[in-house]
């Protein structure tokens, strides 16, 4: 499928030169090395072809066993709309799931967020993958993938998005992993999805892109006592609570919660948004109503409705996820909102995302947090984000760029 326009193609403003990771100073990587995925010892340049890297198979050449796991362990589909399996998801997630370097702070998922996150439209119940103990039926392992289709400069492709790849504590180092990711291309492959995005924090071969997390505090004295940011030496806590402190009323005219009935409008502006990214997200109604619409403490969404008109000017969208907070006596859960999709056309963008953050206050987040992707840049510095140490690496599997992005190229939030 060909869409888009000219204006997607990559520029000296979204190439980062040079390659940010040169070969040398990579470890090996057993499996990523038989993947077909760009490799370290590639390098960069336009001798190498842009886009997919292995050919499709016929479907009915797919393999139609999944692949062998150690003999006390079983596959299993997880069916989120069953509360108890969603629970156990939850469960291994919370115990398990990605912690920050200092083991502060860990990941952690409502069944609500999880439902929004894996049953998008058209999603495959086959692509939530749990590998459970035979004897006892414990969900040791979990992978999802959810389809999507993805932008990249003029070509729509099919994609899967694949996230929440978790192994138990104590199976790690087993090569459990590759089998997991193994099994998920094959189910992709048996759905004809030959593509897939995802992202990490580890670096492997190789990102198109490297981003980085800003965090716009918005309840500095409990980010202080969990330690989430240290105070500067010349900042004292009643500065930060001063500096950070929002306007308790909403700035802009015409700024509303999104309804139903604005899909349509909010697909079209969010649709002309992204055709200037050099890879963005694909997004029709379908895919608007469920990833926008908000849901509470899952997704909250706002427009500006221009005053004394039905006309749609701006809009601005972020999710909930916390996080546990690991042995801390007076505080157990960090509630963050993560930067979505935002598109300006009248309101001033910085105004538009401090609108936001005055909402996501109101809702008792502790924290807003905003890769430096799209426009993000241009509101970061101004509205007191701080940069983080939270890398995210955006990877494609079975499609190659041949350069390095810069991260105001993506015009994609993977969750
Ligand atoms: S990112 C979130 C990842 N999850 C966590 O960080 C949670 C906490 N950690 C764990 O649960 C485990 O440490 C995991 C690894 C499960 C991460 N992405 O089994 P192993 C490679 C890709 O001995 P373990 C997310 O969910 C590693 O480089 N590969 O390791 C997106 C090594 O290979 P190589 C990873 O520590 C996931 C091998 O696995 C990752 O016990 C996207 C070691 O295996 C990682 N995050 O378990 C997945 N971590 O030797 C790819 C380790 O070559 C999707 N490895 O270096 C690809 C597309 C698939 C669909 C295609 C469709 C067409």
């Amino acid at each position: 499928v060909v869409a888009g326009n000219d204006s997607s193609s990559p520029d000296e403003e979204q190439i980062s030169n040079p390659d940010p990771h040169p070969a040398t100073a990579l470890a090996q990587h057993r499996f990523w090395e038989t993947q077909p995925v760009r490799q370290f010892k590639d390098g960069l340049g336009p001798s190498l072809v842009e886009g997919p890297i292995e050919q499709p198979t016929p479907v009915d050449a797919v393999k139609q066993e999944p692949y062998n796991l150690p003999a006390l362990y079983e596959w299993t589909t997880c069916d989120m709309d069953d509360d108890r399996t969603c629970a156990e998801v939850c469960n291994l997630l919370r115990d398990n799931y990605v912690v920050n370097e200092a083991s502060t702070f860990r990941l952690s998922f409502s069944k609500e967020f999880l439902r929004w996150a894996l049953c998008p439209p058209g999603y495959f119940k086959s692509w939530h993958i749990g590998v459970r103990v035979k004897a006892t039926q414990k969900l040791v392992s979990f992978i999802t993938g959810v389809p999507s289709r993805i932008r990249v400069r003029r070509e729509v492709v099919r994609m899967a998005e694949v996230n929440l790849l978790c192994v138990h504590k104590k199976l790690r180092s087993k090569r459990l992993a590759p089998v997991m990711i193994k099994e998920l291309t094959r189910r992709a492959h048996l759905e004809n999805v030959w593509q897939a995005a995802y992202t990490g924090g580890l670096l492997l071969p190789t990102p198109i892109a490297t981003c980085r997390y800003w965090h716009r505090s918005l309840n500095p004295k409990k980010l202080v006592d969990v330690r989430f940011y240290r105070l500067g030496p010349r900042m004292t806590m009643s500065r930060a609570v001063k500096l950070h402190r929002l306007p308790e009323a909403i700035v802009t005219l015409g700024f509303r919660k999104m309804e139903l009935a604005d899909v349509p409008a909010i697909t079209k502006l969010l649709r002309g948004f992204l055709s200037q990214f050099f890879i963005a997200a694909d997004l029709d109604e379908k895919d608007v109503e469920h990833w926008l619409l908000p849901v509470e403490n899952v997704v909250d969404s706002y427009v500006v409705q221009k005053p004394g008109t039905n006309e749609l000017t701006d809009f601005c969208s972020f999710y909930t996820l916390s996080s546990s907070i690991l042995n801390n006596q007076n505080h157990s859960v960090l509630k963050a909102a993560y930067s979505l999709y935002n598109v300006s056309t009248k309101t001033p963008l910085h105004q538009l995302v401090n609108d936001a953050l005055i909402v996501a206050k109101k809702e008792d987040h502790d924290v807003f947090n905003a890769l430096d992707i799209m426009h993000n840049h241009a509101f970061l510095d101004k509205l007191k984000f701080g940069p983080g140490d939270w890398r995210r690496h955006y990877y494609l599997y079975n499609y190659r760029i041949p350069f390095a992005l810069r991260s105001p190229a993506l015009g994609l939030v993977l969750l």
